[in-house]
């Protein structure tokens, strides 16, 4: 930390994927069908292209090679999660080995490379068995998952030390229960609240099983972007309040401060029966670390036809953007960053996922030169630095993705990964991306400064 042009000796590098995004055989050896196995081969216009997961990058069974990937990007660490249908088909019950013996063949090869998995319980793919029960929806969903998370952890503890519990509640509650584009496919703003609440209180009973069966660290990972008044009008700095506690707020409150924003009385309607105020204090089960995904910002006005949040986004039309169409604001991850520290506290932090989608078309002479994914790695780590620089204690950064993938409702559209993958061939190629990681790696981060 003493040299402003460096990273800690001992800061984690690191990069991430999702079981869904990226297995393929989602049905392989006794595994149940998820919510998205069967929300994609619904082909109801939902997913573009109708792509589904079957087949993605084939990861379930080319996983040596990805891992040797890993290796030679010199990568410390590596993000993926776990298919709760592989492990519990029916989402509750018993427990499918031959599911797990994929997790465990799968560690072992991390482990055996020195990558440190970071191992994510869920992300998003839930099994359907019990999505047709009500899903996050229903109040014994969160008893499912910490059924679900106590055997895991205590099957798989032997192999991991670095946990989280889920990956972005919010775009399982925004995504699946207010647009409907991801499963359930639903908008209801009274089931979406559910949702938040029942993922929280699950979070907190996964906790609490950690606490007696894990050993190492429990953390969650949150999708924060920061939210900018789009002017000084009042309503416009309202609808900037609204939207902040809808997405970054509804999640780090109530874990961190024991309470939901005042705010979202505003979208769910004030006079709500109150949850009861023991969900709260599981909730802040206290946890070893928070993960940040940090993507973009936004700017916002107040947009009182637009229910439920009567805000809108106001496009930065000048400003560079990513193929999501998500404005490149480096600037934001610092705001976030040194926002939770004031906020919340010194809570250590790690950086889950970040990156751009870019296409930079297929490999020539086995080469992908992807030099606009270089600069957005290379301006938001800088960015962070200059956070840790202000007291932000952060302890590693995972970049998104891997391997380009199935980036859920636009199928295998947009491309994230610092590895090309042929969908058709499967073939890999390292962009010149993951060359300048590695790079970056290999110098304690000091190629960002060259
Ligand atoms: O691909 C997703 C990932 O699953 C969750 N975070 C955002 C990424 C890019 O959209």
């Amino acid at each position: 930390m003493n040299n402003p042009a460096s990273f800690p000796r001992d800061f984690v590098w690191g990069a991430a994927t999702s079981a869904y995004q990226i297995e393929g055989s989602p049905l392989a050896d006794g595994a149940g069908i998820s919510n998205w196995h069967h929300f994609t081969h619904l082909q109801n216009g939902k997913i573009l292209n109708d792509d589904t997961g079957d087949k993605a990058c084939d990861h379930f069974h080319r996983f040596p090679e990805d891992v040797a990937h890993m290796q030679t990007m010199g990568l410390k660490a590596y993000r993926l999660s776990l298919a709760w249908s592989r492990i519990m088909p029916e989402g509750r019950g018993p427990i499918n080995s031959k599911g797990l013996d994929f997790y465990k063949r799968l560690l072992d090869q991390l482990n055996r490379a020195g990558i440190v998995p970071y191992v994510t319980l869920h992300h998003w793919d839930m099994p359907l068995a019990i999505d047709h029960l009500g899903g996050w929806a229903h109040r014994d969903s969160a008893h499912w998952f910490s059924d679900y998370a106590a055997a895991t952890l205590t099957q798989l503890g032997d192999r991991v030390t670095h946990w989280a519990t889920f990956n972005e509640p919010w775009v399982i509650v925004h995504a699946g229960y207010i647009e409907g584009a991801h499963p359930p496919g639903i908008s209801d703003v009274l089931k979406a609240r559910d949702a938040a609440h029942n993922l929280l209180r699950g979070h907190g009973l996964a906790v609490q099983a950690f606490r007696a069966e894990g050993r190492g660290q429990m953390g969650i990972v949150i999708n924060l972007e920061p939210k900018y008044k789009g002017s000084e009008r009042p309503e416009d700095l309202a609808a900037t309040a609204r939207m902040d506690a809808w997405m970054n707020r509804q999640f780090l409150d109530p874990l961190f401060l024991g309470h939901d924003p005042l705010e979202l009385e505003e979208i769910h309607g004030a006079g709500l029966p109150p949850y009861p105020e023991a969900d709260y204090v599981l909730i802040q089960e206290p946890i070893d670390y928070l993960g940040i995904n940090y993507y973009s910002r936004s700017v916002v006005r107040d947009a009182p036809g637009l229910a439920p949040f009567h805000a809108d986004r106001i496009p930065q039309e000048t400003a560079p953007h990513t193929d999501m169409d998500w404005e490149i604001y480096p600037d934001g991850l610092k705001h976030c960053l040194l926002w939770v520290k004031e906020r919340y506290g010194d809570i250590p932090l790690y950086i889950t996922e970040n990156g751009a989608a870019f296409d930079d078309g297929a490999p020539i002479d086995e080469r992908v030169r992807d030099p606009r994914r270089i600069d957005y790695l290379r301006s938001h780590l800088l960015a962070a630095r200059e956070a840790m620089a202000a007291g932000v204690d952060l302890r590693g950064y995972f970049a998104w993705s891997l391997l380009d993938n199935f980036e859920w409702a636009y199928g295998y559209a947009k491309r994230f990964g610092l590895i090309h993958v042929d969908y058709d061939t499967q073939t890999r190629t390292l962009k010149d991306s993951a060359l300048f990681y590695r790079e970056v790696i290999d110098s304690d981060g000091q190629a960002l400064w060259r």
